[in-house]
């Protein structure tokens, strides 16, 4: 991990008002159940649980004045850990808290390094209020984050560094709304989408990534959606979409991302444990979580890349 010096900070953000499937609330929930903080304090990390965000205003507020209250609150509880020099693990609640913990990512950085981001999803989350054929907040954040039109609002007061959307990288695509695909090639933003991944595997292509991050001095913050996921191995989530990573291909990333020390803030989304079956989607999360966090099958020789065979 980046510079967090094995500590970790659990932020539970029970957000759903950004999509029209009931049950993500009960995300944050699900992960500790299937052993969240147990998990990673056994990987020898000092982690603090702390508890779920709570939005100012009226329980009844709606809409984007909504996701607002939840985008202040959750960029105050990142960027607060980030402050502490732990790693902020955000648990969801659909993808539109990744406004607030990206939101305190890039107010807490600010200029000083370069922050990119590892979008692993079906979906590519760059939707307007103007493109979006369904007006829900979980498949628009990017794009407010990037500063598009129609989201003046969102964010707490103050200049705010925006996210470059060339450091944005969208990875394991395959659903796309026509205005929003025209929007991600206008602004150059990078993506490997499931054909690549069919074409050349996970490994080559999170490589280049993982090359250009490290070679900037940035920043990386991950954010995985259950439906990236095929849904075969991950059922709990509101938007399933065939087609998606195998177990092994989400572990071998993981592990990936693991080795290259670059990860320093992670969002875990979407989980809907009520369309989940026993939890199945939940503990696959967690296991996924841990080896991000370096669970390894066994050690291997430092810079061990490829296989050695005795003559
Ligand atoms: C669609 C929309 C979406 C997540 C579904 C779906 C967006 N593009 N995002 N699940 N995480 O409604 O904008
Ligand atoms: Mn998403
Ligand atoms: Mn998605």
């Amino acid at each position: 991990m980046s510079g967090t010096e094995g500590r970790v900070e659990i932020i539970g953000a029970p957000i759903e008002i950004g999509t029209s499937e009931p049950g993500a609330l009960m995300g944050p929930a699900a992960l500790r159940t299937a052993g969240l903080v147990r998990t990673l304090t056994e990987l020898d990390f000092a982690v603090t649980d702390r508890g779920d965000v709570a939005p100012e205003g009226p329980p009844d507020l709606r809409g984007l004045p909504a996701v607002r209250a939840w985008t202040r609150a959750i960029a105050a509880a990142v960027g607060d850990a980030l402050d502490r020099g732990a790693l902020p693990l955000v648990a969801g609640g659909d993808h539109s808290l990744s406004l607030g913990s990206l939101d305190g990512v890039l107010r807490h950085i600010g200029g000083a390094r370069p922050v990119f981001v590892l979008w692993l999803d079906a979906h590519a989350d760059f939707n307007t209020p103007e493109t979006s054929p369904s007006g829900n907040a979980h498949g628009m954040p990017l794009a407010a984050l990037c500063g598009e039109l129609g989201f003046e609002e969102m964010f707490a007061d103050g200049e705010r560094p925006m996210l470059d959307p060339s450091h944005i990288h969208l990875f394991g695509l395959r659903s796309i709304d026509p205005g929003e695909r025209a929007l991600v090639r206008a602004r150059r933003v990078d993506v490997t989408d499931m054909r690549m991944i069919d074409e050349f595997g996970v490994v080559a292509p999170l490589r280049r990534i993982l090359d250009r991050v490290a070679a900037a001095g940035g920043h990386l913050h991950v954010s995985f959606d259950v439906d990236f996921l095929d849904p075969a191995i991950a059922p709990g989530v509101g938007t399933t979409v065939p087609g998606g990573a195998t177990f092994r291909e989400a572990h071998l990333i993981m592990e990936m991302l693991h080795d290259s020390g670059l990860v320093g803030s992670l969002d875990v989304v979407e989980l809907n444990p009520f369309l989940d079956e026993r939890g199945r989607s939940a503990k696959v999360l967690v296991e996924l979580v841990a080896s991000l966090f370096g669970r390894c099958i066994i050690d291997r020789p430092a810079g061990a890349a490829s296989i050695e065979v005795a003559p």
